[in-house]
């Protein structure tokens, strides 16, 4: 397969530094070369630009922070992913999870697309319902096209129906949030659901909601992995996936045949020990890209 790595080294949609460095990180963790010897082609296109946050207002009374830069990185990401052929594989490298308002419009090429959203947080957030105002709790609900207008209009209108949507890995929710979650009618998998019933039981009935639509898109954020595990992530939460239950997660994915993009997000080098959490991601995408153990 053709594969394509694009960095987002953004920053401002998280509450913490230093998750910028994530595409280095990445990089240096060996994701390209991972790839390549599965016997994929893997070009490099290189990091969108990102306003560094020292040069530019927060404008946090607006309960969107960073916004303007943050709609510039966005919308440079899903154009550059947007010209890509439909046969080519990208995968957008993060940055926190702000970055996925372009990286998910980029990635369907404007086709209806499924979502599965492996993350402890459902990032369903609007400006409303943020405790926090930081943008990337809020990604999902501007996919559907809730909260921002500026925001939800990245990529001219395009929207994700919310049962094209799973959630894998959940764990932290705020009070608002959940109402919208629920609202919305949101397909949520919470940790509880992954030990009562076991990761390729979800991950069997998410192909079965999912696995017929002409796109899929795996967003993975490095904070659904037990923090034992990834301890390099901006906003850990205890009681994450195991190494096991994800990399089963991705191999079950690959083999289904339909998964057609991937984000790498909320990897923070500044946080993490000898870059761990990066060479995990890139075990992450190994096997949802087709690695195989025998
Ligand atoms: C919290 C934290 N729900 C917020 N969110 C995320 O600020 O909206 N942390 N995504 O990674
Ligand atoms: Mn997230
Ligand atoms: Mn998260
Ligand atoms: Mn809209």
């Amino acid at each position: 397969m053709d594969i394509a790595l694009l960095g987002i080294p953004m920053d401002l949609g998280a509450g913490r530094r230093g998750v910028d460095m994530g595409p280095s990180a990445l990089r240096n963790a060996r994701l390209s070369r991972t790839l390549r010897d599965i016997g994929h082609r893997v070009s490099d296109l290189g990091d969108v630009p990102v306003p560094l946050p020292e040069t530019r207002d927060k404008h946090e009374e607006s309960g969107l922070i960073f916004l303007e830069p943050i709609l510039q990185a966005c919308t440079a990401a899903g154009q550059q992913l947007a010209m890509l052929g439909e046969e080519v594989f990208p995968i957008s490298m993060g940055g926190d999870h702000s970055i996925s308002v372009g990286t998910v419009t980029g990635a369907a090429r404007s086709q209806r697309s499924g979502l599965i959203w492996v993350d402890a947080h459902t990032d369903f957030n609007t400006p409303a319902s943020s405790p926090s105002g930081n943008i990337h709790g809020m990604p999902v609900a501007h996919l559907v096209g809730l909260g921002d207008a500026q925001l939800n209009s990245i990529g001219g209108g395009w929207h994700m129906r919310p049962e094209d949507i799973v959630m894998i890995g959940i764990r932290s929710v705020d009070r608002r949030e959940r109402d919208l979650v629920r609202e919305q009618g949101i397909t949520v998998y919470t940790m509880k659901e992954v030990d009562q019933l076991g990761i390729s039981r979800i991950a069997e009935e998410t192909l079965e909601r999912l696995g017929s639509l002409p796109r899929l898109h795996v967003s993975f954020d490095a904070d659904a992995l037990d923090p034992s595990l990834a301890p390099g992530v901006g906003t850990p939460v205890p009681g994450g996936l195991t190494y096991r239950e994800a990399h089963l997660l991705m191999e079950l994915l690959s083999e289904s045949g339909r998964v057609t993009s991937m984000d790498i997000v909320e990897v923070n080098p500044a946080l993490d020990h000898q870059n761990q959490t990066a060479h995990v991601m890139v075990g992450m995408a190994a096997s949802l890209l087709g690695k195989r153990i025998l």
